[in-house]
């Protein structure tokens, strides 16, 4: 069996007052305390769908209209959340430190509404509130997204959603517009990725990784975690479940705090 990583808040305290490069990660755990549902586990049903095959190619391919209102139903109720004290603390922290970088696979835009600085965050997976087109490379944004989703949002959420319900993207004419996110499958953008690396790889080295609310199941996120570790970073992991040594295998130096994000990730950057 592997050692179990420290639980002393002390410790890690002590650590993170000398620490001088810090990445985050974080995950959908961060925003279950907002009330959103998370991807495996409990809440990795919706419906009586498997939440991790709706985020596919493969299931937009095969039935837009079901996609769409598992991504409706998401983006009316991350409308209705509220970023949790742990979404606040992790804004704090990058406000205290500029040797902080935090990677989300959240795309539910709670960090955003948290006001945690653009500069020092990325996005892997994309947003609810963005706009693609399944064939060629539209991408909208903001004011432009809003308007494209308008005719999907003003379908009343418990009448089923039609294929013909689905606007044609605007730029092609031959695509359907999608969910702005990244799905099984597809790359992240190499624009972010190309940035991400270059943080990573700069001075003075990453000494802390803080991993939030994560499986740790999925690459590239997942990557990063043992990129830090080569380069000598101790790691906290902080999640509502037991340790599994083997998804994250923490190791003697590190940390693994069981509990909510929302309650500890305050407590831990305090
Ligand atoms: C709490 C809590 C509380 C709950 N407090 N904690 C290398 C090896 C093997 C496979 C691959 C590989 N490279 C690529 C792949 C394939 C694939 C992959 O990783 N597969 C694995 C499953 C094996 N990756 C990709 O396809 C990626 N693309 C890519 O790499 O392109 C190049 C390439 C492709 C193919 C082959 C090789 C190279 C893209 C991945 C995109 C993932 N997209 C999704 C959907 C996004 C849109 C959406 O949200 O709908 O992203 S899938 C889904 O999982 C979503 C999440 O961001 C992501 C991660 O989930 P997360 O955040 O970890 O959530 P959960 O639910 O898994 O866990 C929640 C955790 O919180 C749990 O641990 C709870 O206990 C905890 N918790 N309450 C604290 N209150």
């Amino acid at each position: 069996l592997r050692p179990r990583a420290s639980r002393s808040t002390e410790l890690f305290h002590d650590h993170l007052s000398t620490s001088r490069r810090l990445l985050v990660l974080i995950g959908a755990g961060l925003s279950a305390a907002s009330g959103l549902p998370t991807f495996r586990g409990q809440g990795g049903l919706w419906r009586k769908h498997d939440a991790k095959q709706l985020s596919t190619p493969a299931a937009f391919e095969d039935d837009p209209a079901l996609v769409w209102t598992f991504y409706l139903e998401r983006i009316r109720a991350a409308k209705d959340a509220k970023p949790n004290a742990g979404h606040l603390a992790l804004v704090e922290l990058a406000e205290k430190r500029e040797g902080c970088l935090t990677i989300s696979m959240n795309i539910d835009g709670l960090s955003e509404r948290a006001r945690h600085a653009a500069s020092q965050i990325h996005f892997l997976h994309g947003s609810l509130f963005d706009v693609k087109c399944n064939k060629c490379d539209l991408l909208l944004r903001d004011a432009e997204a809003d308007t494209a989703l308008q005719p999907l949002l003003v379908q009343p959420p418990e009448s089923p959603l039609q294929q013909s319900n689905i606007p044609h993207c605007p730029k092609c004419h031959v695509g359907l517009l999608r969910p702005g996110v990244v799905w099984f499958t597809e790359p992240i953008p190499s624009g972010m990725l190309r940035s991400i690396h270059a943080w990573i790889e700069a001075d003075p080295v990453i000494d802390t990784m803080l991993v939030v609310g994560t499986s740790a199941e999925v690459y590239p996120a997942t990557a990063y975690i043992e990129g830090a570790r080569k380069r000598g970073a101790r790691v906290a992991a902080v999640n509502i479940e037991q340790e599994d040594p083997a998804l994250l295998g923490l190791e003697e130096q590190d940390w693994y705090f069981q509990g909510d994000a929302a309650e500890l990730v305050p407590q831990l950057l305090e």
